[in-house]
């Protein structure tokens, strides 16, 4: 085992969010290494011979290397007894793996919604030949196949509703829960309240924030309130921005 952790990561991306959260709960110290999606770094040779997928996070400890954000959560919390972030019992540890699983859907409704906001205005500076150039250099066939429907098609309104009526399902869900129990998984704070904790931080800033409002959802106002609160939290979600010209700032 090396000494020390390798995460590559965007500052941004929500999976690169939840990666740091869980790094920074375990105390585990780990080495940055920051990718910019809009250099199309994540495309390169290098770090698509240790991600084939050409996404990120990736998470490198000597030998292993995982690339699925869930998963490093996980990894991370099963690699050291220190801050456990799974719950005792195996039911409750069913009910955080559910809530993770949620935070995948959760992450595919905000980049339908936040393709027209965040991703298209990040690319402005380039012609569309350019981008057709740039997108022929994704590495997975799937994923180069939707970045061209994108690319070509945009997003449609019909699409963004659906991801917003998708995460207004969720946040009733998260507000029915934490009316129960303190943390989603139960008693304790768990990988499931990191897990959703990025969509929860995206919602703040595409064009629905009144979803999280405490006169709307009282008990997931202040579930968000306690989770931000977290040291971990203020450490993972303050990396900063290395681009001072991104036209998005937050
Ligand atoms: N299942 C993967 C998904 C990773 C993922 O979708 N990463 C996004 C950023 S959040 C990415 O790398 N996007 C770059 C691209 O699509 O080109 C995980 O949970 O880690």
């Amino acid at each position: 085992m090396s000494d020390s952790i390798i995460l590559y990561h965007y500052w941004s991306s929500t999976c690169s969010q939840k990666a740091r959260f869980a790094l920074e709960e375990k105390g585990v110290p780990w080495a940055s290494r920051h990718l910019d999606l809009f250099k199309f770094e994540h495309w390169e040779d290098d770090y698509v011979s240790i991600n084939p997928d050409g996404m990120v996070p990736t998470l490198v400890d000597g030998d292993t290397v995982i690339t699925d954000s869930n998963i490093m959560l996980e990894y991370l919390d099963e690699r050291s007894s220190a801050s456990r972030l799974s719950p005792d019992s195996a039911a409750q540890r069913a009910v955080m793996r559910h809530w993770m699983k949620l935070a995948d859907s959760a992450q595919k409704s905000v980049i339908k919604i936040g393709y027209n906001l965040r991703i298209k205005p990040r690319m402005g500076h380039f012609s569309h030949e350019q981008l057709q150039e740039i997108g022929r250099r994704n590495p997975n066939s799937e994923f180069r196949r939707s970045w061209f429907r994108k690319l070509e098609q945009g997003v449609s309104q019909a699409e963004i509703d659906h991801s917003y009526a998708q995460l207004e399902l969720l946040v009733d869900r998260i507000e029915q829960t934490v009316s129960r129990v303190p943390w989603l998984a139960g008693d304790t704070f768990s990988l499931a309240d990191i897990a959703l904790s990025p969509y929860l931080k995206r919602i703040e800033v595409l064009e629905r924030p009144e979803m999280l409002d405490g006169s709307r959802r009282p008990h997931l106002a202040s579930w968000w309130h306690m989770l931000q609160q977290r040291p971990a939290f203020v450490e993972a979600y303050s990396f900063p921005n290395p681009n001072p010209a991104d036209p998005i700032p937050a």
